[in-house]
């Protein structure tokens, strides 16, 4: 038996899909109960506004092929595939939290983005926040302070609720509480040998976001990082793993899991990095608590969101810097979703950076959710990794 099959994470989160299910069911009672959801798609969304306003946020980026084919009336075929699935499930309505969703809260990140939620404004309440593309010009960050009053003034229009400071503070407070401890979570990757794979890694961090109860979800991350590490601790610490340590960047990854991420792994490396977000790209930085206007705090911390939506994007750099040592890593792996213009214009730098800085070997990987490519990427994984 190898180390990856010893260290177990207790059942409740080994099927993501029934975590899934789950969650549907929480939802559905908490609406009952006369809670209101907020449904987000991106990790610039400030949460500490929707926390405020006594609402659930809820991520909607569908990561599934299937309702693809419910936005072809409206949405062209080259357009990334994480617009495509999130659109056909709002359109097709079978997306039980777009339903649940009492406000859609987008921002302009990307063009497909942006477009997309123009169209979906006209079947579901959505209010599109501007996102500066800047984040050095002291006047994006004016612009984007501004762009959270409004969020904050939208909110309590249509709710009937106040947003005070001390409910922000507190929000922000229980935000970095919850970033730290991920943190945490995905510092396990730090340990060699890795206690976790890089799959499973990935698919309980997006697990962690079906509970709902904010209070439950940070003690829970708390008491499996450490359930895993005492493990390691026990059984691991002193063997020493040969596998290649990778660290994937570039597009959020839930829909290209089991194509790319667990052919990377049967493949003999291990994933124990994610520098995007799906993994610590928000977490690295936390909201300063000092700051004594709160939505000024937030609009900082969110505005240096290492994206490539931004130009130019200068904290991408220092953070793969530093994830690559820490991490020790020995391969970059970067996945870049079909028709992500940002991300892959952006990847060239990347590369750049990897190969003649960092000295690490660097793969680029442009997939779909479609499982048409499995072949041609496995085989393209296969030879990387060799040549490490
Ligand atoms: S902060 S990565 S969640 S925008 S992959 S939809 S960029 S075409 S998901 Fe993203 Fe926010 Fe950035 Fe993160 Fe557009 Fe690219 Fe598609 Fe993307």
């Amino acid at each position: 038996m190898t180390y990856k099959e010893k260290i177990k994470l207790p059942s409740k989160f080994e099927n993501f899909t029934e975590n899934k299910k789950m969650g549907f069911l929480k939802m559905k009672q908490l609406k009952e109960s006369g809670k209101k959801v907020a449904g987000v798609f991106c990790t610039y969304t400030p949460l500490e506004l929707v926390y405020a306003a006594d609402m659930i946020p809820v991520s909607l980026c569908a990561t599934t092929e299937d309702s693809i084919k419910y936005s072809e009336a409206d949405l062209p075929k080259n357009l990334c595939p994480l617009i495509r699935s999130s659109y056909g499930f709002a359109v097709s309505d079978t997306c039980p939290y777009f339903y649940f969703s009492d406000i859609i809260i987008g921002e302009t990140t990307c063009d497909g983005k942006k477009k997309m939620y123009e169209l979906m404004s006209d079947f579901k309440n959505v209010h599109i926040m501007q996102l500066p593309q800047n984040n050095t010009d002291p006047l994006s960050l004016k612009l984007w302070i501004n762009e959270i009053y409004k969020l904050k003034r939208v909110l309590e229009e249509n709710f009937d609720v106040e947003i005070t400071d001390e409910k922000l503070k507190k929000a922000i407070k229980d935000g970095n509480e919850e970033r730290k401890n991920l943190r945490k979570f995905f510092e396990l990757g730090k340990l060699n040998p890795s206690p976790l794979s890089g799959v499973t890694m990935s698919s309980t961090q997006d697990s962690f976001g079906f509970n709902f109860n904010r209070k439950e979800k940070n003690e829970m991350i708390v008491k499996k990082t450490q359930e895993i590490y005492e493990i390691w601790k026990k059984e691991f610490k002193n063997k020493k793993d040969k596998r290649p340590r990778i660290l994937i960047t570039g597009c959020p990854v839930g829909g290209v899991r089991e194509k790319i991420l667990t052919t990377i792994e049967k493949a003999g490396a291990d994933i124990v990095a994610y520098e995007n977000c799906s993994g610590v790209r928000e977490k690295l930085t936390l909201i300063d608590e000092n700051i004594e206007n709160p939505i000024e705090a937030i609009a900082k911390k969110y505005l240096n969101i290492s994206c490539s939506v931004m130009s130019p994007n200068k904290k991408r750099f220092e953070d793969l810097d530093m994830l690559i040592d820490e991490y020790q890593i020995d391969a970059v792996i970067e996945i870049v979703l079909q028709a992500c213009h940002t991300f892959a214009i952006e990847s060239t730098k990347v590369k750049k950076f990897v190969t003649e800085k960092k000295h690490k070997p660097y793969i680029y990987i442009e997939s779909d959710y479609s499982m048409n490519d499995i072949g041609q990427i496995s085989t393209r994984i296969e030879a990387f990794l060799e040549m490490i």
